[in-house]
C-alpha cells in the first residue's frame, strides 16, 4: 500500500524530531529529515535518538542556515507537511553566542519558509515556537493572546520565527502554524537542560559516580510536560483546515528545586544534601515564571497531555539510573 503523506522534518535527530518521526511512521507517513553533514559523518553519536528508525526514514544532508541545501531537500522531497524543529535551542548558550543563535533560528526559519513557498506553496508548515517568547511574563497564565516580552536572544529569535510564520500565512496564504510550546522533557532530553541534568546527576550520585549537583537558579518556575505528548499537538495543528497558533502546556507548575526533590526522592536521596549553587549556571536575565493555558489546543485540536509530571520524572530517572 502507498504511503499516506510525505513529511519533511528539520531537527529530526533531536528529542522532538525523534518522537515526531515515530508518530508519523505509526501513521504510515513517508518521513524525511534534514541532517547536517557533521551529523551524517558522526552517525554513532548523532543518531542515538533515531537509531531504531533509521531504516524507515530518509535523511538529506543540509543545514537550515543554507538556503541552497534546504531548497534542494524540499525540491527532492516535495513534502505535504514540513515540521521545522531545528534550532539552537539551549537558552543558556544564547547568552554565550548571541549571533549564532539569532542567525540559525531566525534566518533558518526564513530559509525554509521561503523554499516551501517557492516549491510547495500548498504544503502545511509547522514552526516550533516557544514559551521563552513570553519571557518576563505580562499575564498569567499565558495564552495565545499574551504579549511577548523575551528575556534572551533565544526568545527574541523565536519571536522572529513566529512572526515570519505568521507573515507567510497572511501575506501568501500558506498553511503555516506555530506551536507555542512550554518546556517539554523526557529521557531523550539533551544533557544540558536542567531536567535531564538533574535526573542524570541523581543517578550518578546514587551509583557513586558524582558527589554533588551544581545548579543555577533553583527557584525558576516552569510548566513541564512530556515531549511525546507535545509532538502529537504539533501533528494535530497541521491536520486542521485552517492554520493557527496554539499554546501547548500542562497548566501545572514546579520549581527547579521541586524537580530535584522529586528526582532524588525516587532514588531515596535528599537533594538538599547534594545541590551546590554555582554562579556559572545562572543567566544574566532568566525567565522566572511560566504557566501555560492550553484551552485553545484542548478545544480546537482535542489535545491534552497524557503523561503526568510524576510519571515523566520517574521515566527520566529510571532511564538514567
Ligand atoms: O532551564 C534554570 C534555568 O535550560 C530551565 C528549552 O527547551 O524550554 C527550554 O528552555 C530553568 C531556567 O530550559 C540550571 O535558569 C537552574 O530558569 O532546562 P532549561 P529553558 O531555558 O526553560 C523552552 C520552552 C525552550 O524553547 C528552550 O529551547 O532552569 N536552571 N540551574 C538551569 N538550567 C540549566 N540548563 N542548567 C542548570 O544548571
Amino acid at each position: 500500500m502507498g504511503k499516506t503523506k510525505t513529511a519533511l522534518l528539520t531537527g529530526v535527530t533531536g528529542q522532538d524530531g525523534s518522537y515526531l518521526a515515530e508518530l508519523l511512521l505509526s501513521k504510515d507517513y513517508e518521513v524525511h529529515g534534514v541532517v547536517r553533514r557533521v551529523a551524517i559523518e558522526d552517525g554513532d553519536v548523532r543518531y542515538t535518538r533515531i537509531k531504531h528508525i533509521l531504516k524507515d526514514i530518509t535523511l538529506h544532508s543540509g543545514s537550515i542556515e543554507s538556503h541552497q541545501s534546504i531548497f534542494a531537500a524540499v525540491n527532492i522531497v516535495k513534502p505535504d507537511e514540513v515540521y521545522h524543529l531545528a534550532a539552537q535551542s539551549f537558552v543558556g548558550e544564547s547568552f554565550a553566542d548571541e549571533f549564532t543563535t539569532m542567525k540559525v533560528n531566525s534566518e533558518g526559519t526564513h530559509n525554509i519558509l521561503s523554499c516551501c513557498r517557492s516549491i510547495v506553496p500548498d504544503c502545511r508548515f509547522y514552526f516550533a515556537g516557544s514559551s521563552e517568547m513570553f519571557g518576563e511574563v505580562l499575564q498569567t497564565p499565558q495564552t495565545e493572546k499574551t504579549p511577548f516580552n523575551p528575556r534572551s536572544i533565544y526568545g527574541i529569535s523565536k519571536c522572529v520565527g513566529f512572526h515570519l510564520t505568521k507573515h507567510y500565512r497572511t501575506a501568501y496564504g500558506m498553511h503555516a502554524s506555530s506551536g507555542i510550546l512550554f518546556n517539554h522533557e523526557g529521557p531523550r532530553r539533551g544533557y544540558e537542560f536542567v531536567t535531564r541534568k538533574i535526573s542524570r546527576y541523581a543517578a550518578k550520585i546514587k551509583l557513586g559516580l558524582a558527589k554533588t549537583l551544581p545548579l543555577g537558579n533553583l527557584s525558576a518556575v516552569r510548566d513541564w510536560g512530556h515531549a511525546q505528548d507535545y509532538v502529537e499537538a504539533q501533528w494535530l495543528m497541521l491536520q486542521q483546515d485552517q492554520p493557527d497558533d496554539y499554546v501547548v502546556a500542562t497548566g501545572v507548575t514546579h520549581t527547579v528545586y521541586e524537580f530535584c526533590k522529586a528526582a532524588f526522592g525516587l532514588l531515596s536521596l535528599k537533594c538538599e544534601d547534594y545541590i551546590t549553587v554555582d554562579e556559572r549556571f545562572k543567566r544574566p536575565s532568566d525567565v522566572n515564571f511560566l504557566l501555560g493555558d492550553a484551552t485553545k489546543a484542548r478545544k480546537v485540536l482535542g489535545w491534552k497531555p497524557k503523561i503526568s509530571f510524576e510519571d515523566m520524572v520517574a521515566e527520566m530517572v529510571r532511564n538514567d539510573y
